[in-house]
């Protein structure tokens, strides 16, 4: 079974699947031990890795090599943040190529422009393309596809760009005709009304896809008895887990002077060696090695 028919089962199973942000190999092992559903390759998360803001600077290549290593060390469906598909539908038939042989079950092709700006910065340019331009590239992603499986998910930034719910369940439903197999609607707004507003006026063929940034009271439980979302996708929560990390043990290492009270509450280094294979590797040097 192809990753991209196991997310497909895993949806069927369970109602809901969980996907965790990753941003590296490491971080999708843990949220794979975590026990996760899959991961979602995130380009906010790549952007901050590099320092950079999530305004199309980093390159499809740096966002595949992160996707391919990821594909590498970890058994989880990859949902593919794919940005705007890096220009027009021809640019989209050339990535979902790509991503497909990289190792993608799903991609999340997004209705803004190129350039697009991340979409939870205050006054932030947010600029939409038409619908029937972004028919042609979710058309251009469904019908260059390999495995029929392959999630092909659009995702309408109407709300985000201040539209209004009537704009974007227009346009979710153009996409939905374009051939989208699920729509992920997003929302800048500190509380879920905006998103339980547009769930509960869903009437498509096609599940939901909702990414709970910046409404994190939208648990589960709130998703379930909305009856139309399939898929939660913790959007930034690897990269903002690992900067808290960071923040706090960098800050106490300065203000104590080395590192003698800060190592008491990481993890050991024999954990990272777990974490890295190291067990495997002693096995095969036995094994191998002469
Ligand atoms: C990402 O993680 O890259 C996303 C989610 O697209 S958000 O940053 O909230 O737009
Ligand atoms: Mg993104």
């Amino acid at each position: 079974m192809s990753k991209a028919s196991l997310l497909r089962a895993r949806m069927a199973e369970r109602g809901l699947v969980h996907i965790m942000a990753a941003h590296s190999p490491l971080s999708a092992i843990l949220a794979e031990e975590a026990g996760f559903d899959g991961l979602w390759a995130s380009g906010f998360e790549l952007s901050a890795l590099y320092g950079l803001p999530d305004m199309s600077l980093t390159s499809m290549t740096q966002h595949l090599d992160m996707l391919r290593a990821i594909a590498g060390c970890s058994s989880l469906p990859i949902v593919a943040d794919i940005d705007t598909g890096y220009g027009n539908a021809i640019n989209v038939i050339h990535a979902i190529r790509e991503y497909e042989r990289a190792g993608a079950a799903a991609v999340v092709i997004e209705d803004k422009t190129f350039p697009k700006v991340t979409s939870l910065v205050a006054g932030g340019r947010q600029e939409l393309v038409t619908i029937e331009e972004f028919q042609g590239k979710i058309a251009a992603a469904v019908a260059s596809r390999q495995d029929p499986a392959l999630l092909v998910i659009a995702r309408t930034e109407a709300l985000i760009a201040g539209l209004g719910e009537a704009e974007a369940l227009k346009r979710a439903q153009a996409y939905v005709a374009a051939g989208a197999d699920m729509i992920l609607i997003h929302s800048k707004k500190k509380d879920p009304s905006e998103i339980e507003s547009f769930a509960r006026g869903w009437t498509g063929a096609v599940p939901l896809v909702v990414v709970p940034n910046a409404y994190p009271e939208l648990d589960a439980e709130r998703i379930r008895a909305l009856g139309t979302i399939r898929m939660v996708i913790y959007g930034n929560y690897a990269i903002r887990a690992a900067v808290t990390a960071m923040q706090q043990a960098f800050r106490r290492i300065v203000a104590d002077g080395g590192v003698q009270s800060v190592h008491k509450d990481m993890v050991p280094v024999e954990e990272i060696f777990r974490l890295q294979g190291m067990d495997r590797i002693k096995a095969d040097e036995k094994r191998f090695l002469r």
